[in-house]
């Protein structure tokens, strides 16, 4: 856990005035470790977001850093400007967006005030502004040139590689815990290769890749506490060329789920068909112009991808002994495997209803 010690030594480096006088720990995201930090001058008490980057995820936090950097300086440049901005980092004294405090990274924000981001659907009209803004954000990103972003986790969203990982870790079986998941093997050894359908459009050249966030969950966007309105999008560290599909799906995957990521009473795990309607017409009224006819025949088929890959992730780490996502219980990443299975399984059999929800809003 970070002490007011450790954060005291971060804001120093960056030129901000006055001593870290209180922090509170922001619990949610599976990966980095977030801080809301309070610094006192003589001014008054301002707010800022620390976060220190995952090592074990990130191996390379200078390429994730660069990425954002130049994400931002492309939007600055042509003057790009949004309702809904993208998260911006504050340079340290030494001009980098980071700083580096005992071989960890942290990067630091000023923290937006009256924000709040959400796990479960409030409203659906806050979850349409989600899928405005996640579309949007596509849209702001189309011309930012590909080589110039860095590959900053190889394969992120290669499903085919994903579940071929789940089927070494399976064999390893490293923390011995295999014979405990043959019901949840069984559903990927059947999805196999509906699963790899996008890589394998990817490389027929049927699906164009773009510039995409590539962890578009609702709780990945700040919303006003009081109007609803999307204020920024956070967690920019796998914005990479991607494909549309797997933001779309993503985003369905957390947000139109009739319950939590990780519930644990299946019953309760479905996709809610209003919720999926809301956050397509949000998307496509924003990115719809711009989609090609196999994008658009895809965005459904996408969702159940993405969700089982998730699933494949959660499954493969439970399996490596839980050394990627942090996890809040024993069973944590095989209660959450099992959740986004059961989801995909249901929006397998919705598929052809998602389908016409998504031409209904065909731009
Ligand atoms: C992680 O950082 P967070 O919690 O937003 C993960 C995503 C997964 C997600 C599942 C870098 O996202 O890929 O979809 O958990 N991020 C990384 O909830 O692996
Ligand atoms: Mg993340």
């Amino acid at each position: 856990m970070e002490t007011l010690k450790t954060l005291k030594e971060v804001f120093k480096l960056y030129p901000i005035e006055g001593e870290v006088c209180s922090y509170e720990i922001i619990p949610t995201g599976h990966i980095n470790d977030t801080i809301k930090v309070d610094v006192k001058n003589a001014k008054g008490i301002s707010s800022y977001v620390a976060q220190k980057i995952n090592a074990y995820v990130f191996k390379e936090p200078v390429k994730v850093m660069a990425n954002i950097k130049t994400v931002s300086d492309y939007l600055k440049e042509k003057g790009i400007k949004e309702e809904c901005d993208i998260r911006q980092y504050i340079n340290a004294k030494d001009g980098n967006n980071y700083i580096v405090d005992d071989g960890y990274y942290w990067r630091v924000c000023e923290y937006i005030p009256n924000s709040v981001s959400y796990d479960t659907v409030e409203s659906i009209d806050i979850l349409k502004n989600a899928g405005y803004a996640f579309g949007r954000f596509q849209a702001m990103l189309a011309d930012v040139p590909m080589d110039k972003l860095y590959d900053t986790i190889p394969n992120f969203h290669n499903t085919r590689v994903r579940l071929d990982n789940l089927f070494e870790s399976y064999e390893k079986n490293e923390a011995g815990r295999a014979a405990l998941v043959e019901k949840e093997m069984e559903f990927f050894r059947e999805n196999r290769k509906l699963c790899s359908r996008l890589v394998e459009l990817l490389e027929e050249g049927v699906l164009p890749l773009r510039v995409t966030h590539n962890d578009t969950k609702y709780n990945n966007i700040l919303m006003d506490k009081t109007t609803g309105k999307p204020l920024c999008v956070i967690d920019l560290d796998t914005i990479m060329p991607g494909l549309t599909m797997y933001d779309f799906g993503d985003a369905i995957r957390f947000a139109a789920n009739t319950a939590v990521e990780d519930e644990v009473d299946l019953s309760k795990v479905s996709l809610n068909m209003d919720y999926f309607k809301a956050f397509t017409e949000g998307f496509l009224d924003a990115a719809g112009a711009s989609l090609t006819d196999a994008e658009y025949e895809n965005l459904a088929l996408g969702a159940f991808i993405i969700t089982s890959e998730i699933g494949s992730r959660f499954l493969a780490d439970y399996l490596d002994g839980d050394k990627y996502f942090k996890i809040h219980r024993p069973d944590h990443n095989l209660e959450r495997a099992r959740c986004q299975i059961k989801l995909a399984q249901d929006m397998l059999g919705k598929l052809d209803q998602m389908n016409q929800i998504v031409m209904s809003f065909k731009k």
